[in-house]
């Protein structure tokens, strides 16, 4: 019974563009579902619905395929309204944030627009990682905040944000 399903599940999973946490087609667009996780104003955050592990430059790629750009956490209430859906889900992949510091070490800027991060909730040992981590990431359990990580890290969930008019 064994060699008749597991092939069979083999075949139908591998059809999907993307289907599970760490299993990835090598025909990757970005192009996927996405999950609200918070309105805060004008501003929409979203997470890939299929919970996908994909490296840094996989997940600027997800957002521009969605139409979306790369998350940036600005204010404390986006925090909040961020860190609220996660406790409500109790969802634990680690997601990408659109922030980085490899142009200069230690000056966090958010890709989109360019802009220095003005608001941060960086854990308190961090960023701590020097050249070694130039890109964030975002603890979606407690306690909810920001560290620096390697951008070839290849274990983060894509995070995206959308602006309406
Ligand atoms: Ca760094």
């Amino acid at each position: 019974m064994k060699s008749i399903i597991f092939p069979l599940v083999f075949a139908v999973s591998g059809s999907l563009l993307l289907n599970k946490v760490g299993v990835k087609a090598s025909d990757f667009t970005g192009i996927s579902a996405v999950d609200v996780v918070a309105v805060v104003g004008s501003k929409t955050f979203y997470k890939d619905a299929s919970n996908l592990y994909v490296s840094f430059l996989e997940f600027l790629q997800f957002c521009h395929a969605n139409d979306m750009t790369t998350s940036s956490i600005e204010s404390a209430e986006e925090q909040a309204a961020i860190v609220a859906y996660f406790n409500d889900t109790r969802y634990v992949e680690f997601l990408w944030l659109g922030g980085w510091d490899i142009n200069n070490e230690g000056n966090w800027r958010w890709i989109d627009g360019d802009a220095q991060m003005s608001y941060t909730n960086w854990l308190p040992n961090a960023p701590n990682g020097g050249l070694a981590k130039n890109c964030a990431h975002f603890r979606p359990f407690s306690p909810h905040q920001w560290f620096d990580t390697p951008c070839v890290n290849d274990k983060n969930v894509a995070f995206c944000h959308k602006i309406t008019t």
